[in-house]
């Protein structure tokens, strides 16, 4: 059976999401921007609404959420601003690794804090020679006694500065590939651990990017989640599930993007009528409302079959790479139908443009995403 429509719980997410970001989060969304503030407390107020950590299970007091409605969510925060949506989801991010691999100790462990206090998380897979080649990481686990021993260096971390937790993906056996890779929990406050100074980024710049180094850190033996040499397919799982939610982070941007210029193109006249009355600009626009509907149905389609517990990689590389690629698109044309102010700071289209190109390169790049389609295809 197919249903377009929104059940009675999802829209009162969806009003609530977008209540609290409209307050929240659009009128501060310019000002992050232009200073990089990274917006801890209104991420804190986000984690009091009951809008973060909606992966973790309720066996352990979590939201437990379906992935479709965290995408209803993640739509509404990331039309407010992109760069605080990034810095919610890398929680979900770093999170769901546990969430897929440990066992229900561990889950009470890792997960169960998250429930009961404000903290921020960090997924730590990227290295400065590994990032599309995730497999040929070069991080390593050593078991010492009932420890583990982490060496090595991580790049492109979101929330690296503030989280308080990371989940860190390390390989116990160089020569064993991706077989040897592994996923440790790290508190923060493990000592050996280093973060340098926050990547100053053309978009998304109140998110906060960082590399962080592990030099001889400690953890005991039951921060190793999933077993030694499991973290590469618990790494991809999450990726499956994670590639919905960025796509509609896209959509989110994207409507943005849409209704701004709607607004824009019924104010703006030139030739005696407002712009949106000119083929050329209504044929614009006409594009960008179908692609954001398309990126939309894409998306959710990719969590659906998650949920459901039906295979989903193909479809979330889909929803991922066409998500980021036209929210892209739709952004640039923004800028293009604003003229030269949307090359200005006095319109928000030109961040939503910067915003946007993000979208494309993280989480696996729109290149990634058709490796992954080919090789299902070619399967
Ligand atoms: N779920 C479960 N297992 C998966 C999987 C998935 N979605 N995708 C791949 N695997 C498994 C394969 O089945 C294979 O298992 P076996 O060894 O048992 O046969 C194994 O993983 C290796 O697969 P493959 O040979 O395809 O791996 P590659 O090293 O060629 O890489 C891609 C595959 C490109 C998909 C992977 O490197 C990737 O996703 N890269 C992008 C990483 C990324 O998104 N980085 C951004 C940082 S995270 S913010």
């Amino acid at each position: 059976m197919i249903a377009f429509g929104l059940t009675e719980d999802q829209l009162e997410y969806q009003r609530m999401a977008r209540q609290f970001i409209a307050q929240n989060v659009t009128p501060n969304a310019g000002h992050w921007d232009e200073t990089g503030h990274f917006p801890k407390d209104e991420i804190r107020s986000a984690w009091e609404n009951g809008l973060l950590n909606l992966c973790i299970p309720d066996s352990v007091g979590g939201a437990g959420m379906p992935l479709v409605d965290t995408l209803i969510i993640s739509e509404e925060i990331s039309y407010g601003c992109v760069g605080y949506s990034t810095s919610c989801m890398a929680n979900e991010l770093a999170l769901t690794p546990v969430v897929i691999g440990a066992d229900e100790d561990q889950k009470r462990k890792f997960l169960k804090p998250f429930v009961d206090e404000f903290k921020l998380a960090a997924f730590c897979l990227s290295e400065p020679g590994a990032g599309s080649d995730a497999a040929s990481l070069r991080t390593t686990a050593k078991r010492e006694g009932d420890e583990w021993v982490i060496n090595g260096q991580k790049q492109w971390i979101t929330n690296a500065t503030h989280a308080d937790f990371y989940t860190v993906f390390a390989t116990v056996d160089r020569e064993a590939g991706h077989r040897g890779i592994t996923l440790f929990a790290v508190p923060r406050n493990t000592p050996g651990i280093t973060i340098a100074p926050h990547e100053n980024k053309m978009g998304q710049r109140c998110s906060d990017t960082a590399p962080i180094s592990f030099d001889n850190v400690r953890v005991p033996a039951d921060h190793c989640i999933g077993g030694p040499g499991n973290g590469w397919k618990i790494a991809m799982r999450t990726l499956d599930f994670s590639r919905p939610l960025v796509a509609m982070s896209a959509v989110g941007v994207a409507r943005r993007a849409l209704e701004e210029s709607i607004k824009y193109a019924k104010e703006r006249k030139t030739f005696g009528k407002p712009i949106g009355q000119h083929q050329a600009i209504g044929f614009m626009l006409s594009d960008m409302a179908a692609k954001t509907q398309a990126a939309r149905l894409l998306a959710l389609e990719a969590a659906w079959r998650t949920d459901q517990g039906l295979p989903a990689n193909k479809e979330a590389s889909f929803a991922k790479a066409m998500c980021a690629d036209w929210c892209m698109e739709i952004c640039t044309d923004a800028v293009q139908i604003f003229g030269g102010y949307g090359y200005t700071k006095e319109y928000p289209v030109e961040k939503l443009m910067r915003d946007a190109k993000l979208i494309q390169i993280y989480e696996g790049t729109s290149q990634i995403q058709r490796v992954v389609i080919s090789r299902e295809l070619m399967r």
